[in-house]
């Protein structure tokens, strides 16, 4: 038997709270043990219910369980197991909003197109960056692994204004890193331009002409946010 909240606020903390446990609804046992219990789709659907606007919801219960959850990863207090749980639960609360979003079209503070450099194929980091910004409001494009510049070159003209995030693991792939950013930059000077991965540090990004480093997606998403608001 589950109490139900007295307010709206208190219905929206509910989704915010299921979103970082990876609750996504009834029948799902994570965490074990709440088989049975409401999680994001339930409450999502009482949010509504309750008269709590689309965007309210995911601004306030989807996107701030998942900026919890990526500063809580990047304090080492939880894993990539947990991230991915949290990114399935907000996916399930996002597809019951989509529907009221139809119209309008869904919300979007600005489109990052995101892939892993030439000649490297590691990609779990890469996908948690992508799946932090999207939580945290990004429409995220996914150009995949092993990327030559002319993929980033071909979606930054596709998607006028949009960041860039480039990942790679390998000492020798950084080099293709290098390279990517000479040619986004020659076709779009202005373009935003971050990077990332275990063996590229801040110094290499000046290097290279990127726009800034980030040492994990918490980090990557506060950098774009403050090179935004400095244009
Ligand atoms: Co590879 N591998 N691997 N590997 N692999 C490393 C990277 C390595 C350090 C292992 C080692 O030797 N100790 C080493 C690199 C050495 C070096 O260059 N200095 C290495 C090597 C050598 C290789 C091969 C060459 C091995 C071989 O075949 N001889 C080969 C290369 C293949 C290729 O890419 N062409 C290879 C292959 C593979 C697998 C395919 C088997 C597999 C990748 C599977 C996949 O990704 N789908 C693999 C794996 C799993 C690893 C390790 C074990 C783990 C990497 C990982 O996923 N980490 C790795 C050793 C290690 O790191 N312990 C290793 C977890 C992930 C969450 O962290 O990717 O760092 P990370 O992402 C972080 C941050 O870096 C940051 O945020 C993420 C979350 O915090 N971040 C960004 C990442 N991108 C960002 C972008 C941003 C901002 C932040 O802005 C845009």
């Amino acid at each position: 038997m589950v109490e139900e909240p007295q307010s709206t606020q208190a219905v929206l903390a509910r989704v915010c709270a299921c979103v970082q446990a990876g609750k996504s609804d009834a029948n799902t046992d994570i965490p074990p043990g709440s088989l049975g219990q409401p999680g994001v789709a339930e409450w999502v659907e009482m949010a509504i219910e309750r008269g709590a606007s689309p965007q309210t919801i995911l601004e306030e219960a989807l996107t701030a369980g998942m900026n919890a959850i990526g500063k809580r990863f990047a304090a080492n207090e939880v894993f990539i197991p947990e991230v991915l749980i949290a990114a399935r639960s907000m996916h399930v609360g996002l597809a019951k909003l989509k529907p009221l979003f139809v119209e309008q079209g869904m919300p979007s503070r600005g489109v990052l197109v995101i892939g892993t450099v030439l000649g490297d194929l590691h990609d779990i980091g890469k996908n948690l960056v992508g799946m932090l910004f999207e939580g945290a409001g990004w429409k995220v494009i996914d150009l995949g692994v092993d990327c030559p510049a002319e993929k980033f070159l071909a979606a930054v003209a596709e998607n006028p204004g949009c960041a860039v995030g480039l990942s790679a693991l390998l000492t020798t792939t950084m080099v293709s890193m290098g390279e990517t950013v000479k040619s986004i930059r020659a076709q779009a000077p202005q373009a935003i331009i971050l990077v990332g991965g275990a063996p590229v540090t801040e110094a290499y990004a000046r290097e290279i002409g990127a726009s800034g480093y980030a040492p994990d997606p918490a980090a990557a998403i506060e950098l774009l946010d403050s090179l935004l608001s400095d244009e």
